[in-house]
């Protein structure tokens, strides 16, 4: 039976299963890890992650800090360069444990299928309700459960990580094409642009990662970013229909790219909108395509460019952790 009284358009709810929880992790099956390896020409790797304590600061995010260490305590002090000598003068090893304070969302990462919904399904008596991918919804199946406990019992980040979340990836180069400023919202037919002059071929079950130039960016500013980080570098237009009909139709996996939010934020919603991040309304709530966020992808777009490349072989899993609504993620990439 369905958990839901209406089906949005454009949704794929129940297409794989009343209960499913991947989305469209789903295509990526044995024959999709069998693409991706096949990508595997050289044998060298990448690692799409920057240090997780970049951006810096809270710039992008303001509700988004940096993560914190601590040591963990043990006997009252903190467990840091313990020595065990202290508990028999025959040991000579020393300890460290450390604990640390992790928004799940600061730096590269995955969106969880439970990280945005909608207020789109009705209850039995009219009201509209927290509604998430394939129906579930907020209270009793995502985020506080009726003890109040944070944790989404349904579509956390542990049902990415089980996955594995390993396939064939295509680089799209937006950086060439667009490069930094003035900020350019990529709509429908500049992606086809940019296909066409590259010879990218997109087909169902691909991981698409966009590289704009933002992680360079980041990166260069080491820790201390500045507003121009929030104008600068392509993002998709989430405006633009056509854009979405083909993230539609694509049958793409997941979307990664190493920007704030893959789409534009903050722009003016049009009257006949009800969503102000059209992109993660469709990815994360329809169709159950799961959203990379700031990933470090520079070189590996140049190097792809250089060798005249677009597909790569993509593991990229998030951490395990259950009922998290998003999580870091170290995505390696081998060509
Ligand atoms: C934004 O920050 C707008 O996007 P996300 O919540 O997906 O990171």
């Amino acid at each position: 039976m369905n958990r839901w009284n209406k089906r949005p358009e454009s949704s794929n709810w129940g297409d794989f299963g009343n209960d499913d929880q991947l989305g469209r992790l789903n295509l990526i099956n044995e024959s999709k890890v069998l693409q991706g390896v096949a990508e595997v020409k050289v044998g060298k790797t990448f690692c799409l992650s920057l240090p997780l304590d970049l951006p810096g600061g809270n710039v992008l995010s303001p509700v988004r800090f940096p993560p914190q260490l601590r040591p963990v305590i043990r006997n009252d002090e903190p467990y840091y360069n313990y020595e065990w000598r202290k508990k028999d003068s025959r040991f000579t090893d020393i300890a460290t444990d450390d604990a640390v304070l992790l928004h799940t969302q600061y730096s590269t990462q995955w969106d969880s299928l439970a990280h945005r919904g909608s207020l789109f399904d009705v209850n039995d008596d009219g009201h509209p309700v927290p509604t998430y991918y394939n129906g579930y919804r907020a209270g009793s199946d995502v985020v506080m459960d009726s003890s109040q406990k944070v944790g989404a019992k349904k579509l956390g980040i542990e049902n990415m990580a089980k996955h594995g979340v390993q396939g064939r990836a295509v680089m799209v180069n937006l950086h060439k094409h667009f490069g930094n400023f003035p900020r350019k919202e990529v709509c429908y037919d500049d992606l086809m642009l940019v296909f066409s002059a590259e010879n990218i071929v997109v087909e169902p079950g691909d991981i698409l990662c966009l590289w704009t130039g933002l992680d360079k960016l980041i990166l260069e500013m080491d820790g201390s970013p500045d507003d121009s980080l929030h104008s600068a570098c392509a993002v998709l237009d989430g405006r633009d229909e056509k854009l979405l009909a083909w993230i539609e139709e694509s049958g793409i996996a997941a979307i990664a790219s190493d920007n704030l939010a893959v789409e534009a934020v903050g722009k003016e919603t049009p009257c006949c909108s009800t969503t102000i991040l059209p992109i993660h309304e469709l990815c994360l709530f329809k169709l159950g395509i799961h959203l990379g966020e700031l990933w470090h992808l520079a070189e590996l777009a140049e190097w792809l460019e250089k060798n005249k490349r677009s597909r790569f072989f993509l593991t990229a899993p998030p951490l395990r952790l259950t009922g998290a609504v998003g999580s870091p993620t170290t995505p390696i990439a081998t060509v």
